[in-house]
């Protein structure tokens, strides 16, 4: 009990002394977890990465006001301390959030602040989660996508029992961007898409954003193919092979969209130039795979080509010059695209730029809309294209500022959520500039349109990704805890 808090001094003055001398030891601790972990310390959303003394006694002062709790360095110390302790991978820790549970839960009482870190903290000691992805060769196993590079192979939570530690399948963050760029936001090792004959030809494909932005090594999205080794929990880094490079101007927007069709063709999803209304069109220059959601058959193609494009892609003759790999065009950032295993419509989410977030259905050849639309609002009077592809739902403010693209829910686990289109807000119920939870809603669907109105599935704070296993059942991963999370029906 003795470490939950340390007694706060009886005046004023060795007061403000002692809190002022635990920013300052705050400081080397938070920058060697930053530098060398990769792992950034917050308080309420605010990162207290290369800040001042009196910032950091700033920084808290202000969660006192926005939160009316009586956090204070005495608090949080204990945790920062512990935190250096830890064997950490990448990913964002929020010290505020976790002195308040530590300090307040009867379940901490007695709980020393390293063993309460390594329990909250599971998902974040050696690893990053991202997206998951299992394939569908009966061996019922889940991936895990790191951005870092890794993907990480597990076995699924069955309700009961401990879960062995998932182990590393693949490993390419040598060919990733670097950590600094990474944390700014895009980029990176972002998904994985297994082949659908997985079982015989052991090839899956993943999908990162990389570059340094020199022109021997450019921003580019990549879509590459490996195999499985001997070993089938180990991908032979070796078997690599580009299957897609798509050059980017700016190092965001990189998509992160990659789905298998039940043809086998892969569909990805890739974004915009990240500019201001997207100035110089792209969305809408069929010339340019940026922008775009892509369809191409990701086994080698022709003549020594690493892709095929499908005959029956809108415009597989490349006629006009528009590019063949193109499925749709209009696209903003597409992050997160499922091709639905009973009807094989192509959802995705579409994040918004000032005003209006976006749930869609990728048309054949349709324009999607973008620059001229921002979801349903077009971005100038009279800029609505006439053959433009609405949404299927769109939504503003009152609901979040960060759509995640879902799927529509084939397990069997939830009954409730049988057709349905789940997608999350990574930025839902938004309480500070920096401070953010976030939240997965249901959308009644029937074929590519909607019957109804979203309905609140869950909080799911950090939210970046949600994905399904072989089954069809359903996994939320969460960005700020690097956590996953499977849904189960209420009791
Ligand atoms: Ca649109």
């Amino acid at each position: 009990m003795l470490d939950r808090k340390r007694p706060k001094p009886a005046d004023y003055f060795s007061d403000w002394k002692q809190r002022e001398a635990l920013a300052e030891a705050m400081i080397p601790v938070v920058g060697k977890l930053y530098r060398e972990r990769n792992v950034k310390v917050y308080v309420y959303g605010r990162s207290l990465v290369s800040q001042s003394v009196l910032d950091i006694m700033k920084i808290h002062r202000f969660v006192r006001q926005v939160e009316h709790n009586e956090l204070s360095e005495f608090e949080t110390w204990p945790l920062v301390e512990a935190l250096g302790r830890l064997e950490l991978g990448t990913g964002h820790v929020d010290i505020g959030r976790l002195s308040v549970t530590y300090a307040a839960g009867p379940r901490t009482e007695g709980v020393s602040a390293e063993a309460f870190l390594r329990k909250e903290l599971q998902g974040l000691i050696g690893s990053t989660a991202k997206p998951v992805a299992a394939p569908r060769d009966g061996s019922d196993r889940v991936f895990v996508v790191e951005r870092a590079g890794r993907i990480k192979v597990g076995k699924k939570f069955r309700g009961a029992g401990a879960v062995p530690a998932p182990t590393v399948f693949l490993d390419i963050s040598r060919l990733q961007m670097p950590t600094e760029q990474l944390e700014q936001g895009h980029g990176g090792l972002v998904n994985l898409a297994f082949a659908n004959d997985f079982a015989t030809s052991k090839e899956f494909y993943v999908m990162y954003g990389t570059g340094t932005g020199q022109p021997a090594d450019p921003y580019r999205t990549v879509i590459a193919a490996y195999k499985v080794g001997p070993n089938p929990d180990m991908a032979d880094p070796a078997s690599g092979r580009i299957v897609l490079q798509i050059p980017k101007k700016n190092p965001i927007h990189f998509g992160g969209g990659l789905c298998m069709g039940a043809d086998g063709t892969l569909y990805v999803g890739v974004g915009d130039s990240g500019m201001h209304n997207d100035p110089e069109r792209l969305g809408q220059d069929t010339r340019t795979l940026e922008a775009k959601i892509l369809r191409i058959d990701p086994k080698a193609g022709p003549a020594g080509q690493p892709y095929g494009i499908p005959r029956d892609n809108p415009w597989a003759d490349g006629r006009g010059g528009v590019k063949p790999e193109i499925f749709a065009y209009g696209v903003r950032n597409p992050y997160r695209l499922s091709v639905d295993r009973e009807t094989g419509f192509v959802w995705f989410g579409d994040l918004g730029q000032k005003q209006r977030e976006e749930v869609s259905v990728a048309k054949r050849g349709g324009n999607m809309g973008w620059p001229m639309m921002e979801a349903d609002v077009p971005l100038a009077p009279g800029a609505k294209p006439t053959d433009y592809v609405a949404p299927v739902f769109a939504y503003g403010r009152e609901l979040g500022r960060c759509v995640i693209g879902g799927l529509v829910y084939r397990g069997q686990r939830c009954s409730a959520l049988r057709g349905k289109y789940l997608f999350g807000d990574n930025a839902a119920e938004w309480k500070t500039d920096d401070s953010k939870t976030g939240r997965v809603w249901a959308l009644p669907v029937a074929g590519d349109r909607t019957t109804g109105a979203p309905e609140v599935v869950a909080d799911v704070e950090d939210i970046v990704s949600i994905d399904e296993d072989a089954q069809g059942e359903v996994y939320f991963s969460m960005l700020a805890t690097g956590r996953v999370t499977t849904l189960v029906p209420a009791p």
